[in-house]
């Protein structure tokens, strides 16, 4: 083997064992008579961390000494989950570890559950950057991820009286075992002060200032072949404290920098749709993107290649418009710094930067007003103006030119488009509204920049990890090796046809179902059948979403059933998982809503095991791992148009669940690879959705069409499910009469047929198996190793190091 060729698994039980024992008495400085689960976790932790030095050593070394193109994957979101079990699984010491602890007396899983979720992000995009990381690791892309160390991941969601309650997450109080410190690692990042000229140069004198301090965590890719870095920036004081002022007595002032500083990578921003708390939000973005930038440069020139060489050799990708301000930033560090003059330094910044959008919602793309901008960061703001000065000089005679700066705004969608060479969409149907809705006259004049790559998911975490009797079946079934191959799930096809192929995937996803069952019985106090069909729907909850369609469902069939209650129902549960951003106050009353309508159906007697509602609360990336693979049906039931791709729906497919959804996001493409007769489509189009919008009475309409949906609505209206509060969902039921832009009146009527069609295809239990063995077989294009290498073909030009 060439030196670079590290064999992870060369180890055995007893060699394990003795590392674990060894981390035990030095690291932590326990004997294993007084040892805790924590213990023995952190113990495991640095025994399987220790195993990936090796590999990651020589990925570094292999980058460096072939000169490969790194990227660099700059994200304000990365939501990981728990390490511990993924490290061993890409490893291939997931049963070693298992056997050695029971060995040692611990039950691995545990041990596993021990672990806090590294919860760096709101949602779908920080979970895809996670997804991303392993990819580029497992397909050998020499990359770096970049975000900021929050102290406080996202909140903690407790329901109280039905309402969501949020507390803070704190990860970081117990130690975070997987990382480095990099103390020599450290920027110092300015903002806000003055622009002066030296030497006829422009030149920013900031007014404060704060460290930025590397934390390197390995990721390994799959049978750790390659590993790269997720460096995380912690905020630091320039100054330690103000020794005069602590002498004087006063503490608190003593203290002040200090504290100043950490507010920057103190909390994640709770929020993925709307911007508040501005300059706060802001200096993060620009605290990640200078540090990030800074190192870049200072690696790039280790390498002692000419500046003009650094496309080259930096692929640099905004995960969104939130690291936008890296454009200016890179042209201010060429400039500047490097004494580069205004245009070379823009070249030079486009081709090594993309963006990638993933949202159309007009409320979450970034604004900045100028007034913000410019005092936070007076230089970028000149840089930003020249940027559009420079554009708009290009094209004369355009009528209407959409600039950066307009009404006294900082448009960071524009920014970030015309400072990347590649703008990318993360589904088909969103690349291209991203071109005709969000940036139509960019893309008329640069009708070669956007792009798509459909999103993907890892399936050694959304498979290999979280479904071990369904990987077991496939591997038993098509043998090893389709995780890093997933097309290769097809050869499963024609084992569809076989009835014990059928009833072992059945087994399979009973066995989780039952796993499921008892564990909603302990942590919510609902006991469920594993018999019903567990209906699934978890993600953020937001009115394009609909969750408020899949209530009002709920009660439609909970009245159905009252109705005729001997007849042959297929039995429910309608699980939820979510939170909703703090402020937002309709997503919170339909969170309310979802818990009251769960309290009654869950305590009706005449309706027993026929249906059941579930709503956990706090769903993470944990929680997920436990509901897909148990889930039946994928609940993907957005107004289409709206959700940009959608990650969740490749996971339910993935591990067997069809879909019940609208032509949206990414739905679209699972539908063309299941075929239709494997998914549940209805609603309306994008197109349809916007015609429909013309009748500004479209949702009264709707509701007068349908005497299902109207006593529905009549029953919330009355206080059916808040006597305690009979008006309480007043508002919420005016706004599906008189303010229903998501169109869930529209699409009531359609939905509950399909849902009925889900129940005539779960009650013949072979044809459902097929469909959800056909799910499993067909979705090896929603593989994140296959979006990774579109990326690495059509946007970063970078071949794999393997
Ligand atoms: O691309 C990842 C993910 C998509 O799958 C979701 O459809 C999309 O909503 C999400 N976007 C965001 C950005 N903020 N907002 N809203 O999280 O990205």
């Amino acid at each position: 083997r060439d030196r670079w060729d590290i064999d992870v698994t060369d180890i055995t039980a007893p060699q394990l064992k003795a590392d674990i024992l060894r981390h035990l008495t030095f690291t932590l400085g326990k004997d294993a008579a007084h040892a805790s689960v924590y213990d023995w976790r952190m113990a495991l932790s640095y025994a399987i961390r220790d195993r990936i030095v090796e590999p990651w050593f020589a990925s570094t070394r292999k980058t460096w000494e072939t000169g490969a193109k790194r990227v660099y994957y700059l994200s304000m979101e990365f939501l990981i989950g728990r390490i511990l079990e993924d490290a061993t699984i890409n490893l291939g010491l997931r049963d070693m570890a298992e056997t050695v602890m029971a060995d040692l007396g611990q039950d691995f899983r545990t041990l596993i559950e021990d672990e806090p979720d590294a919860a760096l992000g709101n949602g779908g995009l920080g979970r895809l950057a996670a997804c991303f990381m392993e990819s580029m690791a497992t397909v050998g892309c020499p990359a770096y991820g970049y975000g900021i160390r929050y102290e406080h991941g996202l909140f903690r969601q407790r329901f109280e009286g039905g309402r969501q309650v949020e507390t803070p997450e704190d990860w970081l109080t117990q130690r975070h075992p997987w990382e480095f410190e990099r103390p020599e690692a450290a920027y110092t990042i300015g903002f806000k002060g003055e622009i002066v000229t030296r030497d006829g140069r422009e030149v920013w004198v900031p007014g404060e200032t704060v460290l930025a301090e590397a934390h390197d965590t390995p990721v390994v890719g799959w049978q750790g072949k390659w590993a790269n870095t997720l460096r995380l920036w912690a905020a630091k004081p320039t100054t330690l404290f103000d020794l005069e002022r602590f002498n004087r007595g006063d503490y608190a002032a003593a203290a002040e920098p200090e504290a100043l500083a950490r507010t920057l990578s103190r909390v994640l921003y709770p929020d993925d749709t709307t911007y508040q708390g501005k300059e706060l939000r802001l200096k993060q973005e620009f605290f990640l993107t200078s540090a990030a930038l800074q190192d870049i440069l200072r690696r790039f020139k280790t390498g002692g290649h000419p500046i003009t060489d650094l496309p080259n050799h930096v692929a640099i990708q905004m995960n969104d418009t939130h690291p936008a301000i890296a454009g200016p930033e890179l042209i201010r560090l060429l400039v500047d710094e490097h004494g580069l003059e205004f245009e070379p330094a823009l070249d030079i910044a486009r081709a090594c930067l993309g963006y990638t959008n993933h949202t159309l919602l007009p409320e979450a793309l970034e604004r900045w007003a100028t007034f913000t901008f410019g005092n936070v960061l007076p230089r970028h703001m000149q840089i930003v103006e020249r940027i559009d000065a420079w554009h708009k000089a290009k094209y004369p005679s355009r009528p209407h030119y959409v600039g950066i700066v307009k009404h006294h705004e900082v448009r960071m969608g524009e920014l970030a488009f015309l400072m990347s060479h590649k703008v990318n969409g993360v589904s088909a149907l969103h690349s291209d509204l991203v071109k005709k809705n969000l940036f139509p006259e960019l893309h008329a004049l640069h009708p070669d920049q956007i792009i798509n790559q459909t999103n993907g998911v890892t399936p050694r975490r959304w498979l290999k990890m979280c479904n071990r009797p369904l990987s077991g079946l496939i591997t038993d079934t098509i043998g090893a090796g389709w995780e890093a191959d997933l097309d290769r799930l097809r050869e499963l096809e024609p084992h569809v046809a076989d009835t014990g192929f059928r009833t072992a995937f059945g087994a399979a996803k009973r066995q989780n179902k039952v796993a499921l069952a008892e564990w909603m019985a302990g942590h919510c106090g609902v006991t469920v059948s594993p018999d019903a069909l567990f209906d699934v729907q978890i993600k953020r909850i937001h009115e394009y979403k609909r969750q408020l369609l899949n209530i009002l469902e709920t009660i439609a069939r909970w009245n159905a059933i009252r109705e005729n209650p001997t007849a042959d129902w297929v039995p429910r549960v309608k699980i939820f998982g979510g939170k909703s951003a703090p402020g937002y106050a309709v997503a919170k009353e339909i969170i309310h809503l979802i818990n009251d309508v769960a309290q009654v159906v869950n305590t009706d007697p005449l309706v027993g095991d026929r249906l059941k509602v579930v709503y956990p609360a706090n769903y993470n990336v944990s929680m997920a791992e436990r509901l897909i693979p148990a889930a039946d049906l994928s609940e993907q039931i957005s107004t289409a148009g709206k959700e940009a791709s959608g990650t969740g729906n490749m996971k339910f497919m993935l591990n067997g669940a069809p879909t019940i959804g609208t032509l949206d996001g990414a739905n679209v493409e699972i539908l063309h690879e299941v075929g239709a007769e494997n998914f549940f489509l209805f609603g309306l189009t994008a197109d349809q959705v916007v015609k429909r919008r013309e009748d500004p009475d479209h949702s009264r309409h709707a509701i007068e069409a349908s005497q299902t949906l109207q006593d529905v609505l009549q029953m919330i209206a009355e206080g059916r499910f808040s006597p305690e509060e009979p008006g309480r969902y007043h508002a919420l039921v005016h706004r599906v009469w008189h303010h229903d832009y998501f169109l869930v009146a529209a699409d009531f009527d359609a939905y509950l047929a399909a849902q009925a069609e889900v129940d005539t295809a779960y009650a013949d239990r072979d044809r459902w198996l097929a469909m959800a063995a056909m799910n499993t077989a067909r979705s090896g294009f929603f593989s994140s190793d296959r979006t990774i290498r579109g990326y690495m073909a059509d946007i970063w030009s970078v071949t794999s190091a393997l």
